[in-house]
């Protein structure tokens, strides 16, 4: 029988407070597994913990800033040795920056790729010693369209998850025989904090220019939800993707296939 079920898993959800985070937490819960997550800050931390509890989640929050590698090895070493071997680690944390690259300051850039890259490299690096001992381990990153398209803006942002595609693979490469698969999973246009910008009314009314846009280009017609996530997470976490490695998993209504409207 197809096994979809993670109980018994321990599963680190980084940046799961709220968001894509969350959604993605609450369904590996649903599955079975054991939830841990961290947030940058103790008021966020509480605020996810709180929602976890009205979901009927008894999730695991910590504060940990997943750029900070001397505190992403202590938040692991007590997350394994308090709560088990993390079996499943989804690097979800990232921010993003709209900001033509002519006038982006390099520390800008440096920020958006030490959140959106160099965090999972980090995270990655803690939970793999532990995975190889155990004899398996499920990476899932959270790339985006931007980890195969451009576009005005957000330079940073596309060259952080274009490496995040890329480290992904080169994990798949290294771990495969440590029964490691690494997968990630790029997320079309989500209703989400993050894009909120991208959504808000016009003075008059009227719907924001991107709004429409995004909606003429994706095929399904709509913006993603976070819910939209919570099927293909738990596909990736669990065993019925044994074999599934160094895949892009793209969740976003056809956006990629589709060549758009014509004006
Ligand atoms: P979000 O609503 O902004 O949530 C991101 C989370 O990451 C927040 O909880 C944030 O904390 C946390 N975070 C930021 N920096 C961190 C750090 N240094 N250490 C630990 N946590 C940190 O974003 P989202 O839309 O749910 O996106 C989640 C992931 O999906 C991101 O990697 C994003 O790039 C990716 N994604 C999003 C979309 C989309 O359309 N929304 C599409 C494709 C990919 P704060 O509350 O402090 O900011
Ligand atoms: C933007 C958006 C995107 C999305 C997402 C797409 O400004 O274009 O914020 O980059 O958040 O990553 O998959």
């Amino acid at each position: 029988m197809v096994n979809f079920r993670l109980d018994g898993k321990v599963a680190l959800v980084t940046g799961a407070s709220y968001g894509i985070g969350f959604a993605m937490a609450k369904a590996l819960a649903d599955a079975g597994a054991t939830i841990v997550f961290n947030d940058i800050n103790q008021e966020i931390v509480d605020r996810g913990l709180d929602s976890y509890k009205q979901a009927g989640i008894q999730a695991h929050g910590y504060v940990c800033d997943v750029t900070d590698e001397d505190a992403v090895n202590r938040f692991v070493k007590q997350v394994t040795e308090k709560i088990g071997v993390i079996d499943i680690l989804v690097n979800n944390a990232g921010i993003i920056k709209r900001i033509p690259m002519h006038e982006m300051t390099a520390a800008e850039f440096r920020q958006v790729i030490d959140i959106d890259l160099n965090g999972p490299f980090i995270v990655s690096k803690a939970v793999i010693p532990h995975m190889i001992k155990k004899g398996h381990g499920k990476i899932i990153n959270i790339c985006s369209m931007m980890s195969e398209l451009g576009r005005e803006t957000v330079s940073a942002y596309a060259a952080a998850k274009g490496g995040l595609k890329m480290l992904t693979r080169n994990i798949c490469s290294e771990y495969g025989e440590h029964n490691i698969q690494c997968n990630g999973i790029g997320p079309g246009y989500i209703a989400t904090p993050q894009t909120a910008p991208l959504r808000e009314r016009q003075a008059d009314g009227s719907r924001h220019p991107f709004d429409s846009f995004i909606v003429a280009k994706t095929p399904a017609a709509r913006w993603g939800t976070p819910e939209d996530l919570m099927g293909p997470v738990v596909f990736l976490a669990s065993d019925a993707s044994n074999f599934v490695n160094g895949h892009i998993l793209y969740v976003d209504g056809g956006i990629l296939a589709y060549i758009g409207k014509q004006p």
